[in-house]
């Protein structure tokens, strides 16, 4: 299994002229995302903040959380409240909880971690080297979770930087040349256990070439779009993720509030090549099948230039 490459304090001139660039992944280490490493390592410290806030968390019993079959429940508690449960001893803990912050009207906005809190997110900074993000932000996630809570594989169609404050988090991820291999539904790989998969069910999956790491308090995943990705709590855990847009913003759907909806033109070509395979149906099967093949043969003739 390969390790998902670690940089020391790399520049902001290497980050945009040649890692972001080059659309691989990378832990980066060194930089500065703000107080927050320290502070937030004291529970007292952040009920004082943001105690009183309601929020939703996921509520679940089993370490795998499921995106596809929705295996978790809904609960509205208080932050303070949200931090006893989460960040409770694990031999205590009956239940387990992951809360990812949304928008204050989540039909409509973006989660954005400023009008959270602000006295929160005054602990946390960008890292000075993706100043230049700023300009292009999409959304700002707080992601905090018990122990052993594995977040469904799927993708995003936005630039990340998976910010670790507190704890440590183990990241699986898969290029965007392994969709072949992934059982890919909307973006959400249906290989749920990723540990033991069911070969019988998913028998690519064996063929997907993953990459591993672990991000520790300070550490700043580099995540480039439509990179697979999945992760799972070592300790309880705190995170923020920055979500960018980096094509022009007409390319991407206004209501898309979770960064993970298609681009439109990419939307619109799968919704072209659904019709296609629909209609050329309608011809008997020693038609359609050898019409077929030849959308095949013109897709894979553009993939191998
Ligand atoms: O860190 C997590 O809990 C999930 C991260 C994630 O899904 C993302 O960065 O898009």
């Amino acid at each position: 299994m390969t390790s998902i490459p670690i940089l020391e304090n790399p520049s902001k001139e290497y980050l945009f002229d040649t890692l972001i660039p080059s659309r691989q992944p990378a832990i980066l280490r060194g930089l500065n995302i703000g107080n927050c490493v320290e502070d937030w390592k004291n529970i007292e410290y952040l009920k004082k903040k943001c105690g009183d806030k309601i929020v939703s968390i996921r509520e679940f019993t089993t370490e795998n959380l499921d995106f596809l079959n929705k295996n978790y429940e809904f609960k509205n508690v208080t932050f303070s409240e949200m931090l006893d449960l989460i960040l409770q001893s694990p031999e205590v803990q009956k239940m387990r909880y992951y809360f990812r912050s949304i928008g204050e009207n989540p039909r409509k906005e973006v989660s954005n971690v400023d009008k959270f809190s602000p006295e929160l997110s005054a602990d946390f900074k960008i890292p000075i080297q993706f100043e230049s993000i700023k300009e292009k932000l999409f959304s700002s996630i707080l992601r905090i979770s018990s122990q052993r809570i594995r977040v469904w594989t799927h993708y995003d169609v936005m630039d990340n930087i998976l910010c670790q404050v507190t704890g440590d988090k183990e990241i699986t991820l898969w290029p965007p040349s392994d969709v072949p291999y992934l059982y890919v539904v909307g973006s959400t790989s249906s290989v749920l256990d990723i540990e033991n998969p069911d070969l019988l069910k998913f028998p690519k999956f064996q063929y997907a070439s993953p990459m591993k790491g672990v991000l520790k308090p300070g550490d700043v995943l580099f995540l480039p779009s439509l990179w697979f990705h999945n992760t799972i709590t070592q300790t309880p855990s705190i995170s923020i993720n920055i979500f960018w847009k980096h094509l022009p913003d007409d390319q991407y759907w206004l209501k898309d509030l979770y960064g993970n909806r298609d681009p439109i033109i990419a939307e619109k070509c799968l919704e072209d090549l659904a019709n296609c395979i629909q209609n050329i149906q309608k011809m008997p099967p020693h038609y359609s099948n050898f019409y077929l093949r030849k959308m095949k043969e013109m897709i894979d003739a553009k993939l191998n230039e």
